[in-house]
């Protein structure tokens, strides 16, 4: 049997025996306070340096869809200043329904799902599992997906899912896939804390960034992520941690 995943059994709430970094006092995901964190201003402006990505590869793995990436695709600005992190993969989670499904929570309110596009400290960890384990490795940008008009950058994704509703199975796209249209043009207004990976080994090594632009996205859109099967034949929805504690942790809020 699988050692974690979100059923019963072997659900978010029993990681910590497995995995005990879930049990920290540094993990993700969190609710977001937008009225009581504090504002703050960085030297330099959270920019995406994306662009387009060729043949690129989709995975159905049990738990989530996951595209990688190979191209040369860096963030950089706001708390990770002038050190660039580099795009290593995005995936996503969602819930059986449009009331929950995102990891992230604003002002308590849940949305439908989120994206997260996950970078490492490639300067000065080469290597992204050694990363993925350090305090200052990893940086996710979270985007929380609303209900909405149907995405165009979205549905290329919806129509790679199509392709990969088997777990553990694989597609190559065979366009080209916009980057840069997942994420706000120009400077991301977000809000950002230390945090963790928000699935086991749970390590305490992402400076977390929440985008306060939203992607929107169709029901019909959310029925492709819902159609995928995950690891016990049963259709893959519900793969998302719910919130934890602050703790000694306060959340950033700049625009
Ligand atoms: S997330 O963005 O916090 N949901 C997140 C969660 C896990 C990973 C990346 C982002 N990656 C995991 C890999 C595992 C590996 C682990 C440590 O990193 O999926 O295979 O063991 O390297
Ligand atoms: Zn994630």
């Amino acid at each position: 049997a699988a050692t974690w995943g979100y059923d019963k059994g072997n659900g978010p709430s029993v990681w910590y025996k497995n995995f005990p970094k879930a049990g920290g006092n540094r993990q993700s995901p969190v609710n977001i306070d937008s009225k009581t964190c504090k504002s703050h201003t960085f030297s330099h402006p959270l920019k995406a340096n994306y662009s387009s990505e060729a043949n690129m590869e989709v995975t159905n793995n049990g738990f989530t869809f996951v595209a990688t990436i190979k191209g040369e695709n860096t963030i950089s600005g706001g708390p990770l200043e002038t050190t660039p992190y580099k795009l290593h993969s995005f995936h996503f989670h969602w819930g059986s329904d449009d009331s929950h499904g995102s990891e992230h929570t604003i002002d308590n309110k849940s949305y439908p799902a989120e994206l997260h596009l996950v970078h490492w400290n490639y300067q000065k960890y080469p290597d992204f599992a050694e990363a993925a384990a350090a305090e200052d490795g990893l940086s996710v940008l979270g985007i929380l997906l609303k209900v909405g008009e149907a995405n165009p950058v979205l549905q290329a994704l919806c129509d790679a899912m199509d392709k990969v509703q088997a777990c553990d199975s694989k597609h190559t796209l065979d366009q080209a896939f916009d980057l840069a249209s997942l994420v706000p043009e120009d400077s991301i207004k977000f809000f950002t804390y230390p945090g963790s990976l928000t699935t086991p080994p749970c390590h305490e090594s992402v400076t977390w960034l929440v985008s306060k632009e939203m992607l929107s996205c169709s029901k019909e859109q959310l029925s492709h992520f819902r159609a995928l099967i995950g690891k016990n034949t049963a259709p893959l929805v519900n793969n998302y941690r719910p919130v934890l504690a602050l703790c000694n942790r306060s959340v950033c809020s700049c625009d």
